[in-house]
């Protein structure tokens, strides 16, 4: 038996930074930390935030008077943000600044009256975040998850229309219901094709490729996590086995019967180590060897604030 391991795979930028600005903020503070929704995606992650102190809430009401609320990378609607304004709360984002790009997107369409279409997963938090930027009640955003949603649809003004999408969709998926909105409303504009973000895209065709090459691909990451599940997604699409793991513990010796190519990756909220302890458990299956499929090399990073207690919020 072979491992092969996906490359590009796990951590993104957006995530990296997330959680850079979550270590500084406990350092600096050593106090109470309130993070809004899971920081990111990840069981492992999150459990070492809460061994340190940190409290994870999904109501801002949840959080006490006074206190530091940070916001998760997935982001916040502006009515979350005010309610955290209005309760004086110390506020710091880590909102991915891919996220913040579609925010802004949908800010400007509210201003101008445009309406907007967004293509996205019913109840992730990204989502719940971009909705909650439209404030205009005389136009109105709306919520698409599949092509049948693109029938029903009914808009004020087929003109005056726009759309974004979630960051971590299928590629193949949402082009797919672009095209087919496109076809309904062929005024629609967008500037680019989707908004699925270089993280999600990259690491798509790198399981494409590693799918392929495999008689089964492990996609490690947590169950929550909509980028992870979306690689999983394309290997079944494939026709190939998979498994969706949180780590080595989840992984079971019976998946291996008469397979000879392991195809290893990680969503893009999932760190290393845990790709390093699933190559440790199959390595005690009489594993030996482990080779890496080259992809597209990503030198993406993202900044944190340099005064990180100065998080200008607009609302
Ligand atoms: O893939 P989703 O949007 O569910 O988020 P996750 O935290 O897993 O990864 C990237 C971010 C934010
Ligand atoms: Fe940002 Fe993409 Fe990472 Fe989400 S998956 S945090 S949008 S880089």
């Amino acid at each position: 038996m072979q491992i092969i391991l996906a490359n590009p795979r796990g951590l993104c930028a957006g995530v990296i930074r997330a959680i850079d600005i979550v270590n500084k903020l406990i350092n600096k503070y050593k106090k109470k930390i309130y993070i809004k929704h899971e920081i990111v995606h990840n069981k492992f992650i999150v459990n070492k935030l809460k061994q340190k102190g940190v409290i994870f809430v999904e109501k801002i009401s949840n959080v006490p008077q006074g206190e530091i609320i940070i916001f998760s990378a997935h982001g916040v609607s502006k009515k979350d943000k005010k309610e955290a304004k209005i309760k004086n709360l110390k506020i710091f984002d880590a909102t991915c600044p891919l996220v913040l790009k579609i925010h802004s997107k949908v800010i400007q369409a509210s201003k101008k009256g445009k309406e907007v279409i967004l293509i996205g997963h019913s109840g992730h938090p990204e989502v719940i975040g971009t909705m909650g930027q439209y404030t205009n009640n005389n136009a109105g955003i709306y919520l698409i998850q599949t092509t049948k949603d693109i029938k029903k649809l009914k808009v004020k003004n087929e003109q005056n229309l726009k759309f974004v999408t979630q960051t971590t969709l299928s590629v193949e998926n949402t082009n797919y219901i672009v095209k087919k909105l496109k076809k309904k409303y062929p005024e629609i504009k967008n500037s680019n094709k989707n908004d699925i973000c270089y993280a999600t895209t990259n690491r798509q065709k790198a399981v494409k490729i590693l799918s392929k090459k495999t008689d089964i691909v492990i996609v490690i990451g947590s169950r929550n996590s909509s980028n992870a599940n979306r690689l999983a997604e394309i290997v079944h699409n494939l026709g190939n086995n998979v498994k969706l793991v949180d780590n080595e513990k989840d992984v079971k010796k019976s998946w291996f019967k008469n397979i000879k190519k392991i195809g290893i990756t990680s969503g893009a909220s999932t760190p290393e180590i845990l790709v390093n302890q699933v190559i440790k458990k199959l390595l005690t299956f009489g594993i030996k060897d482990i080779k890496e499929i080259y992809g597209k090399k990503e030198e993406i990073s993202f900044k944190i604030p340099k005064k990180i207690d100065l998080v200008n919020l607009t609302i």
